[in-house]
């Protein structure tokens, strides 16, 4: 516990913890299991093409979600790249600048425009207004994101698809498990996509899936994911190396035994900082809807610069030093990054509310590494910096200056 100023690790003082602490550490299930089911895959030698693990994750992942095709992939990007493939999305595709950059880049890897709408203030989801107002001729289809695990307006989104002729595809890599109005998130548009990236919740090293209940798109991905080929000597399709491998799987099959409990501890963690943080000036917790069964896997604070008297990047600078490694989850938009802010250099002038948001969220350590007295450390820092505002943010300017 820090209990004066020049104790902060900018001042030069101690770092509050001696190894970083981390927002995407893996969670792990039960090893044991984990390394009976790799000894299974070394005694089989099986290792990819579509083998038993791969088969049982896929299968259980669909009865999970309640959707009827889960098309497992070697990570969540791939699987964007062949779900937009597959829908034959060309020409504009309208998403949220405020997302991961693979979503942009998934598109434009295609030769798919990318066109950034806006987002809801409150809910900094993809505003559907906006996105109705960035329709063109060119237009092809929506691309919606469930960003940290919060359903993105899916009722609005499909009559703007519906009434356009669009396609409708969700980028749900942060929605695992999550409902929406009583459904699970998966069953939505034409297909949604995961990603079960090591630092998703539910975790296949790198993996990803597309999910659909359209059986013909479901058969066209499934030939995509594996070169084209329709049995032995037989390529029907133009394809692409998608797939999972056993070892993946089986991670994920381990990831799925424990999918309640990392559910159980993340939302423990979300709660403690709800409960450490509400009375911090200047700093707001994002809440999750407790109806729409979140999995709690980021917890994101909002920082407001003018009633916290500090920036949102001093606290991240000062929480670094700390080995507190805090994330700006996704500062600076795709608007912002290569190569669309070459060709959209005044993009930002149509995303109010995503420029406000990017200069505002830090994205908190949470899972199964961090604990409840490492959150509390967390949250006994952050009240720190909020209590030293003054001084910090004159130090971290002086340190620029002499930069
Ligand atoms: N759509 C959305 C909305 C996404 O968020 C993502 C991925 C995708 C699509 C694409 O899915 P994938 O193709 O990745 O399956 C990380 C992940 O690499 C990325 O998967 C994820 N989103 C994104 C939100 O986070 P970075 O650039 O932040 O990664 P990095 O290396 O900085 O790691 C994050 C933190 O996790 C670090 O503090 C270190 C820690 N970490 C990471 C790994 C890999 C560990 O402790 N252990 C590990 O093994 O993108």
């Amino acid at each position: 516990m820090k209990t004066k100023i020049s104790d902060l690790a900018i001042f030069g003082g101690r770092p509050l913890f001696t190894t970083t602490v981390h927002v995407g550490r893996p969670n792990i299930g039960d090893r044991q299991i984990l390394l009976d089911r790799i000894n299974r895959i070394l005694d089989d030698r099986w290792f990819s093409n579509n083998g038993p693990c791969v088969r049982e994750f896929e299968k259980r992942t669909a009865d999970l979600l309640r959707v009827k095709h889960c098309i497992a992939m070697c990570n969540g990007t791939v699987a964007l790249e062949i779900a937009i493939r597959a829908l034959e999305m060309k020409g504009e595709v309208i998403v949220p600048s405020l997302t991961f950059i693979a979503t942009a880049h998934a598109l434009q890897w295609q030769e798919v425009t990318p066109v950034f709408c806006d987002i809801e203030n409150g809910s900094c989801n993809i505003d559907p207004e906006s996105v109705e107002k960035m329709i063109t001729p060119r237009t092809t289809g929506i691309i919606g994101v469930h960003l940290w695990g919060r359903p993105c307006d899916i009722a609005s989104l499909t009559r703007i698809a519906r009434r356009y002729g669009l396609k409708l595809l969700f980028d749900a890599a942060h929605a695992f498990a999550c409902t929406y109005n009583g459904h699970m998130i998966g069953n939505f548009g034409d297909a949604e996509v995961l990603s079960f990236h090591a630092t998703k919740f539910v975790n296949t090293f790198e993996g990803g899936a597309v999910v659909t209940n359209n059986d013909d798109l479901a058969k066209k991905i499934r030939l995509m994911k594996n070169f084209g080929f329709s049995g032995y000597d037989n390529v029907i399709y133009i394809g692409t190396n998608g797939k999972m491998s056993e070892i993946s799987a089986a991670m994920g099959l381990t990831s799925l035994d424990s999918l309640d409990d990392f559910i159980r501890v993340n939302r423990g963690n979300y709660e403690r900082y709800e409960q450490r943080l509400k009375d911090i000036p200047g700093i707001e917790l994002i809440r999750y809807d407790v109806g729409q069964n979140p999995n709690y896997q980021y917890v994101i604070v909002k920082v407001y610069k003018e009633k916290a008297s500090l920036s949102r990047d001093d606290i991240v600078k000062t929480m670094h030093a700390e080995n507190v490694l805090v994330r700006r989850y996704f500062y600076p938009g795709c608007h912002a990054m290569e190569p669309y802010r070459s060709y959209f250099p005044h993009a930002g002038l149509l995303l109010p509310n995503t420029e406000t948001v990017l200069s505002q969220v830090v994205s908190l350590p949470t899972g199964t590494s961090v604990g409840i007295e490492d959150i509390d450390r967390i949250c006994d820092m952050i009240q720190f910096i909020m209590h030293n505002t003054r001084e910090i943010a004159a130090r971290l300017a002086d340190g620029q200056q002499r930069n």
